[in-house]
């Protein structure tokens, strides 16, 4: 098999993240060798023409995935529901993740702090499944980072979705993690979603046109230890397939 790369971009405004810069866009593929100058390539360009501004730091990383460690999981199936209020959307967010795992509460509690944030988190909220505690340290979220689809195209021409279903999917395929809740910080997409048991239910008027607050909640069982369900999010390689 050819050797495989990891490619990541990063972008903000106002400087890097870590020197308090504006998260702008993130984007990631694993690709062949003669693939990576043109994926750093799309992913800059991505990061210079954003809904959310124009980045003014822009970071691409590269580098080779050893193949024994890539981990192959199957993709979410996607169901799509219809609605027609935000209210009426956060409502049915809080029934398909409410169950034996998840608690109620915790699903308004994750709610409330999405629609709280005051900026664009980079990462992901690590939400405890029962009790609806923050279990992340500091403002960074955990990242998510170091997968793709075999076949991206095969998941759709809507990129959002696209690169939602691959990270949902590998968020699903960590032991400890029973649920997730999203929508974008993308001010022109309101489309969000909730993922759990084997499902990714996708949900339309999350939130305001025009609202540029957005993010991820992960939810997590209480005797899980979190801090290994974060390296492997962060960090472990997963390429995503059709089942
Ligand atoms: C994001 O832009 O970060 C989140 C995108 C959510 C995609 C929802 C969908 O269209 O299925
Ligand atoms: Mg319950
Ligand atoms: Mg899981
Ligand atoms: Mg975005």
């Amino acid at each position: 098999m050819a050797e495989l790369y990891s490619v990541r971009m990063r972008a903000a405004q106002g400087g890097p993240h870590e020197k308090g810069g504006h998260h702008i866009s993130g984007a990631e593929r694993i690709v062949k060798l003669d693939e990576v100058g043109s994926i750093a390539q799309s992913l800059a360009e991505r990061a210079l023409h954003h809904s959310k501004g124009t980045a003014d730091f822009i970071n691409i990383t590269v580098d080779l995935i050893p193949p024994e460690k890539i981990r192959y999981i199957d993709c979410l199936k996607v169901e799509e529901h219809k609605t027609s209020s935000i209210s009426e959307s956060h409502q049915l967010a809080t029934e398909l993740l409410d169950g034996p795992v998840i608690n109620k509460t915790a699903v308004h509690k994750a709610i409330s702090m999405l629609k709280s944030l005051d900026r664009s988190m980079r990462g992901a909220m690590l939400v405890d499944a029962i009790t609806g505690v923050r279990l992340d340290t500091g403002n960074r979220g955990v990242r998510v980072s170091h997968m793709d689809s075999f076949d991206s195209h095969a998941l759709g021409d809507n990129e959002h979705m696209r690169e939602a279903l691959v990270l949902a999917s590998k968020v699903q395929s960590a032991d400890g993690i029973v649920g997730e809740l999203c929508w974008s910080d993308d001010p022109d997409y309101t489309v969000g979603y909730v993922a759990c048991n084997g499902v990714y239910h996708r949900l339309p008027n999350m939130k305001e046109l025009g609202s540029n607050i957005g993010g991820r909640v992960f939810f997590i069982q209480s005797d899980i230890d979190s801090e290994s369900v974060i390296t492997y999010l962060e960090s472990a390689p997963v390429l995503v397939q059709r089942r």
